[in-house]
């Protein structure tokens, strides 16, 4: 039975008819998004295309900008399968063969059963919304693809977990501290199958992996009294209670301790805190059991966190490997993820000893050229920006060549967005030089012609002046 009242016979009929179109698939191009929900979700359409015998490309994207929109619309492979992203664009599509499972509000410019600009192509849209279902809480992106992948073949159950991991990652068991909706199907599916275990315990992070002083002491959402912050309290109360902190000359992890022992502690941490508090910090966690433990692997809050990471540092395929199984994964995200933070450093240091921090009446910019890669701008400019060389006051545009483009990446602070400031000006500036761009009110990002810098710093320029002013 479900929590909700979604229409489920209208999304197992789709669901099948999705299911019958990508068996026809002879190539494929997988599109996901680089959250841990998103890598999820295009690691279970990949396993599963793979289980097929299907070529494909997998490739997982940061934003949906129009050029993302152009490469799907133009992909050489004869399928096209868009993960945890797509909804918001149904009106943009122009292909045959696209199949769609996300979760975020559909494109209101797209009617019901439209098909593609009027012509006889259809797309497979398979979206909470569109059966009464919510996608904030119902399923998530990992969770829609997972129920095609299940109904292309029963034998795909084993990949239910890593929904779950999606599910958690996108934090759909937050609002009541467990899962509903279609996200407890799936996780049914995973229990079945062996591979998770759920239980009521404590939903603070790292279950596996940190020792329980800082289990604790880095609990703040609700933050405990006499714990959060405070190592030496977190001792006293594991004194108090009786709780060995080491075992085997090793610091004990929360899922090191018995269940007596846990249960010690959860009464004497729950029992000052209102009910409100009780049910956020207290309900369901998820342990993977296929995984060693001690690894952030077995606890789904941990794996999701993992993945995240691993598209934070542009190491989305990493973390696709580690969805897979590769034993070796983990730890190449770890290194990936320090040399990441080397160039990032690196980049930072280069800006700043060259100073290359350019002002101008109504921006502020540097142009890296070729010494900053394009992989960390998005996070070199917004740590630029919050360096004391450069100006609260003004919006930053970092720019990085990547051959004959370049790459531009927009940041502000918040307090200029009251001022007026809106960066979706990005997009008519880029187009205005021959190049893209997407922005939101205090960031944005574009690609332009190398050799056209100089205009588009104008363009921008004159366009915020307009805004501020
Ligand atoms: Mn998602």
């Amino acid at each position: 039975m479900q929590d909700s009242n979604g229409d489920l016979a209208r999304l197992g009929r789709d669901l099948g008819r999705a299911s019958s179109d990508l068996k026809r698939a002879k190539s494929a191009l997988i599109v996901s998004r680089s959250d841990a929900d998103g890598i999820s979700a295009g690691s279970i359409a990949d396993i599963t295309l793979e289980r097929m015998g299907i070529p494909r490309r997998t490739v997982f994207i940061n934003t949906v900008d129009d050029d993302l929109i152009r490469m799907i619309n133009t992909a050489e492979e004869d399928f096209v399968w868009l993960c945890d992203l797509g909804s918001a664009n149904l009106s943009e599509f122009t292909r045959q063969n696209l199949i769609i499972t996300d979760h975020h509000t559909p494109d209101p410019n797209w009617r019901r059963k439209q098909t593609v600009l009027d012509s006889f192509a259809s797309i497979d849209h398979l979206n909470p919304y569109a059966y009464g279902f919510d996608g904030s809480s119902d399923v998530s992106g990992a969770g829609m693809t997972y129920l095609l992948s299940r109904k292309v073949d029963e034998g795909n159950r084993d990949l239910a977990h890593l929904a779950v991991v999606g599910a958690v990652g996108d934090g759909q068991d937050s609002r009541e501290s467990r899962l509903v909706g279609l996200n407890k199907t799936i996780m049914s599916d995973a229990v079945q199958n062996g591979d998770l275990i759920v239980e009521q315990d404590l939903r603070l992070f790292g279950r596996e992996t940190r020792p329980i002083v800082q289990f604790f002491q880095y609990c703040n959402d609700p933050p405990l009294q006499g714990l959060t912050d405070d190592p030496s309290g977190c001792m006293e109360m594991l004194e108090f209670l009786n709780i060995p902190l080491n075992s085997d000359g090793r610091m004990r992890c929360w899922n090191d301790l018995d269940r007596d022992e846990k249960e010690r502690i959860i009464d004497n941490i729950l029992s000052p805190l209102e009910m409100s508090d009780q049910n956020r910090i207290y309900g369901e966690a998820y342990t993977l059991p296929g995984y060693p433990k001690g690894t952030g692997l077995r606890d789904a809050r941990e794996f999701s966190n993992i993945l995240n990471s691993c598209g934070r540092y542009d190491d989305a395929d990493t973390g696709m490997r580690i969805c897979k199984g590769d034993p070796d994964a983990l730890r190449d995200a770890e290194t990936h993820r320090a040399e990441h933070r080397r160039n990032i450093s690196s980049a930072v240091s280069y800006i700043k000893g060259n100073h290359l921090i350019r002002e101008r009446r109504f921006i502020q910019f540097f142009d890296g050229e070729d010494n900053v890669k394009d992989s960390v701008l998005d996070a070199v400019t917004g740590m630029i920006l919050n360096s004391p060389e450069c100006r609260r006051n003004l919006p930053l545009f970092g720019m990085a060549d990547s051959g004959d483009v370049t790459k531009i990446s927009a940041k502000a602070n918040r307090d200029l967005a009251g001022k007026g400031l809106d960066l979706s000006i990005l997009r008519q500036a880029a187009m205005s030089v021959g190049g893209s761009g997407i922005g939101q009110t205090v960031s944005g990002s574009a690609t332009i012609p190398k050799e056209r810098k100089e205009t588009f710093l104008d363009t921008v320029e004159e366009l915020i002046s307009s805004q501020i002013s």
